[in-house]
């Protein structure tokens, strides 16, 4: 408790401006999910107040297999650990272990319009892909995620694009609230970072590569041995003709390239001119062989922290501790002003 409140002092005396972001340990994390989100988060950590979050409450408004979702909860602690996010720079924590999140998103239903909610784009492709199960909990998902970010008073919110709708929200239930009552929340600002590239489907390279496809052939996961990463890419799926180079009607090796460009660094023209003249077969080759090796030190400390865990459960402890110190501060304020009746004073 006590390095926690000595945290929250220091960013409060140097005003560091708070972060906070989170995924969903609805699969295994990806590559796409390394390079498009926890590459960047790792960078943040030394400029920012940052909280990174485990979104298990937004997971279960799809079915979930429970023992499923527990392991793979405590998977997405090791990989973000393995990944670089350190949890002495930064609040790492299960939003369902600080019960103020759902608190608050409560509060916020009670402040958004059905017509809001409708409209999302998630809620209409989630709506269609889940069709049996079209529950109230996926139709206000973007309230519990305002919840997330207003109770930390966060300034930027590191998000990829589809979640940017859900941000807007955000902003104007803040800014509803603030005008209703009196400033209490921050209003958060979207944070899409300028590098970062989407990885997509390996079979399907249209789609993104996401971690709830049902075909494994089309992602690569941060856990995968060297051999699955080089037979995925050697399966994948390319394009006619047998130029290696970056164009929108050759989705297959643009996708390609940029896997070998997060893995080496190379620059597509430094790509397009080492593979000039040489077919898919070396090409893909030379990828899987490059991907493999940039995983693999990420892999072998994600191996080594997800079999430990009591040091993976003392984290979460002070991670949620810390959290919940954040949280109930504006969660009191919030109670406050709308007129709950309280037994302290
Ligand atoms: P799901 O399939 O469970 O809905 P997902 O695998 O599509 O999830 P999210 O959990 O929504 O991914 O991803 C969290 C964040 O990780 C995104 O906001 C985005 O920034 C990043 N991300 C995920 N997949 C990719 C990808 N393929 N390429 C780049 N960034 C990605
Ligand atoms: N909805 C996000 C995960 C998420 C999140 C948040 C991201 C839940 N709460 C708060 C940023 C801020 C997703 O599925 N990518």
């Amino acid at each position: 408790m006590e390095k926690q409140n000595s945290k929250t002092n220091t960013d409060t005396i140097t005003r560091r401006k708070t972060i906070l972001s989170g995924i969903q340990p609805s699969g295994k994390l990806t590559i796409g999910h390394l390079s498009g989100a926890l590459d960047n988060w790792v960078k943040l950590q030394d400029e920012y107040n940052c909280f990174y979050m485990i979104a298990d409450l937004h997971a279960i408004t799809v079915r979930q297999v429970p023992a499923l979702l527990r392991s793979q909860t405590l998977e997405t602690v090791a990989i973000y650990l393995a990944c670089g996010i350190d949890p002495k720079k930064s609040t790492l924590f299960v939003q369902s272990h600080v019960a103020e999140h759902s608190q608050l998103a409560w509060v916020l239903n009670c402040f958004t319009g059905m017509g809001e909610c409708s409209k999302m784009t998630q809620f209409k492709d989630k709506s269609k892909t889940h069709k049996e199960n079209i529950n109230v909990g996926l139709f206000s998902y973007p309230t519990l995620m305002a919840a997330d970010i207003l109770l930390y008073q966060a300034d930027l919110v590191p998000v990829g694009e589809d979640q940017k709708q859900h941000l807007e929200l955000s902003r104007n239930l803040a800014q509803r609230f603030n005008h209703y009552y009196s400033n209490t929340f921050k209003i958060p600002e979207p944070y899409i970072p300028k590098i970062g590239a989407r990885i997509m489907s390996l079979q399907e390279p249209t789609k993104k590569m996401s971690k709830s496809d049902e075909n494994e052939r089309n992602i690569i996961f941060i856990d995968d041995t060297r051999e699955q990463i080089i037979n995925k890419v050697k399966r994948s799926v390319t394009d006619s003709g047998s130029e290696i180079k970056m164009a929108a009607d050759k989705p297959g090796i643009s996708n390609l390239m940029t896997l070998y460009n997060i893995a080496t660094g190379k620059n597509f023209t430094e790509i397009e001119s080492e593979f000039s003249g040489k077919g898919y077969g070396d090409f893909k080759l030379a990828v899987g062989e490059a991907v493999a090796d940039y995983i693999q030190p990420i892999r072998e400390k994600f191996i080594e922290y997800r079999n430990d865990k009591k040091m993976l459960n003392d984290i979460l402890k002070e991670g949620a501790s810390n959290a919940h110190f954040v949280a109930s501060r504006t969660l009191s304020k919030v109670y406050k002003k709308i007129g709950l009746y309280s037994l302290d004073k």
